[in-house]
């Protein structure tokens, strides 16, 4: 079986996350005997290309999932609600990129550079986290490795196409109209169930998902609790602030850490974090070099800059995390996981 690869499903093909995850594939050249492309009903017959063969997208029915062993989800929550059991019932192994299942204490909580041991433990479903969550991960683990961690602050500053294809054309179409003095109505931004919606563009939106009762975002509750599951560490202390820029794609974060031990110097987490899986390191102020999102569209790694220590606590040191979101925090993690699956042997 291995040698002529596996029948995999993506839910979700023509969405944002879902082209990337073909794209994806067929960049890592990934095992794949069979594709079936699904979509809900709403897309289903539009025509995608995929290892310059056409296929056309079907809707997404329990049925869809016969023979089907690995299937990226990528298709709103309520479709991961609906189909993802149907699809582990048939024999599926499903990585979800919805919140549906990620707090589920079933359901493994996945970045490989992380915890790819988790997968050992899944039933059936592996959740892919949320996207600010998995740059912040990545980065933070090797300091915690190496230096202790028990503080983190982060604030995040979002892309649109993080909520969706339909996201970055109103950004597009409402920086014309301003820029054409035309009048516009923000229809889709901050968030497309809740009830009022903003500008985007030439703003800055402090709204990211829905709000909680604690007068926290779900988005910046997501990246709380996600960290604290994906590090094994319910204790460590975590808050942020998520929000929405009108920038394409690529989520920057500047994130306020504090360490264990005492006496590291800034040289010594650049140094790590030179040296470990995922990351580039950009970051030289005499010559100002630092990530931004315009140059990480594309790019699978996270990148880290302006690492400096904290003027007043002596463990506390500031940095800025940039990562394609559709990519390392959606689509690449997503096909990241699948192929730790196929190392381990979990498939
Ligand atoms: O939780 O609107 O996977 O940018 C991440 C992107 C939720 C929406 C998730 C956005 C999504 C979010």
């Amino acid at each position: 079986m291995e040698a002529k690869g596996y029948h995999v499903a993506v839910v979700g093909a023509t969405g944002a996350v879902g082209q990337q995850m073909l794209h994806t594939l067929e960049q890592r050249n990934f095992p794949i005997s069979k594709l079936t492309l699904l979509s809900s009903e709403r897309s289903a017959g539009k025509k995608v290309m995929f290892r310059d063969e056409e296929y056309i997208v079907e809707t997404a029915t329990p049925e869809s999932f016969e023979g089907v062993q690995i299937a990226l989800f990528s298709a709103g929550g309520s479709v991961s609600k609906q189909l993802a059991p149907e699809a582990v019932k048939r024999g599926a192994i499903v990585v979800d990129n919805t919140s549906a299942y990620r707090m589920d204490e079933n359901v493994p909580l996945v970045v490989p550079e992380v915890n790819e041991e988790a997968l050992k433990s899944h039933k059936g479903i592996i959740a892919n986290p949320n996207c600010s969550t998995i740059q912040m991960v990545v980065a933070l683990e090797p300091i915690r490795h190496q230096f202790g961690l028990n503080k983190v602050i982060v604030s995040t500053y979002q892309a649109v196409s993080g909520a969706g294809a339909a996201a970055i054309n109103e950004l597009k179409e409402q920086a014309k109209a301003i820029l054409n003095g035309d009048d516009f109505t923000p229809e889709i931004l901050p968030v497309k169930g809740d009830e009022k919606h903003y500008q985007i563009a030439f703003n800055a939106v402090p709204q990211i998902d829905k709000f909680q009762d604690n007068g926290y975002t779900f988005e910046e509750m997501k990246m709380i609790n996600e960290t604290k599951k994906i590090m094994s560490m319910p204790e460590l202390h975590v808050a942020a602030t998520c929000v929405r820029l009108p920038v394409e794609t690529g989520h920057s974060e500047s994130v306020y850490i504090e360490v264990d031990a005492e006496g590291v110097s800034a040289q010594q987490v650049k140094e790590l974090l030179k040296e470990s899986d995922g990351i580039t390191l950009q970051d030289d102020p005499s010559q100002q070099i630092y990530p931004m999102p315009a140059n990480c569209v594309g790019k699978n790694d996270v990148f880290v800059g302006r690492i400096r220590k904290d003027l007043d606590r002596d463990n506390g040191f500031h940095m800025w995390i940039v990562s394609d979101n559709l990519l390392k925090g959606a689509a690449w993690n997503s096909v990241q996981i699948a192929e730790s699956l196929v190392k381990l042997q979990l498939v």
